[in-house]
C-alpha cells in the first residue's frame, strides 16, 4: 500500500496590497458656467451627456460631487488637467482628489 504524502501548498507569491483608489471631486462653484462643467466632464472622464449632467447638477445643489475612482497618478492626473481646462477659459472650476477609505 503506497504511502500518501501531503504536502502543504507553499505560497510563491508574496502578498500583494491593492493599490488605494482614489476619488476625483467636482467642487461647486458661482462663476463656472453649468454647459462648460458638462463639457469637461465628458472630455476628461469620458461620460455621456447624461451622466456629466447628473454629475454637473449633483455638485451645484450640494457643493461637490464624485466624478470616479482611479488610482492615485490617474485621479491627479485627471483632476490637475480638468481644473486646467477651466483655469484656460478663466473660470474657477475646481477638481480634487482624497484617497478612498
Ligand atoms: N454653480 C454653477 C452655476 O450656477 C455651475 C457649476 C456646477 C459650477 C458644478 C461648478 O462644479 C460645478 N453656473
Amino acid at each position: 500500500m503506497p504511502e500518501t504524502v501531503t504536502v502543504p501548498r507553499t505560497r510563491l507569491r508574496p502578498k500583494t496590497e491593492r493599490p488605494k483608489l482614489h476619488k476625483v471631486i467636482l467642487v461647486n462653484d458661482d462663476y463656472t458656467p453649468r454647459e462648460f462643467v458638462v463639457t469637461v466632464l465628458k472630455g476628461e472622464f469620458h461620460m455621456s451627456e447624461d451622466q456629466a449632467q447628473r454629475v454637473m447638477i449633483t455638485a451645484h445643489r450640494r457643493g461637490v460631487c464624485v466624478v470616479a475612482v482611479f488610482t492615485k497618478d490617474v485621479a491627479e492626473t485627471k483632476a490637475t488637467r480638468a481644473s486646467d481646462a477651466g483655469r484656460a477659459k478663466g473660470y474657477p472650476l475646481q477638481f480634487t482628489t482624497e484617497p478612498e477609505e
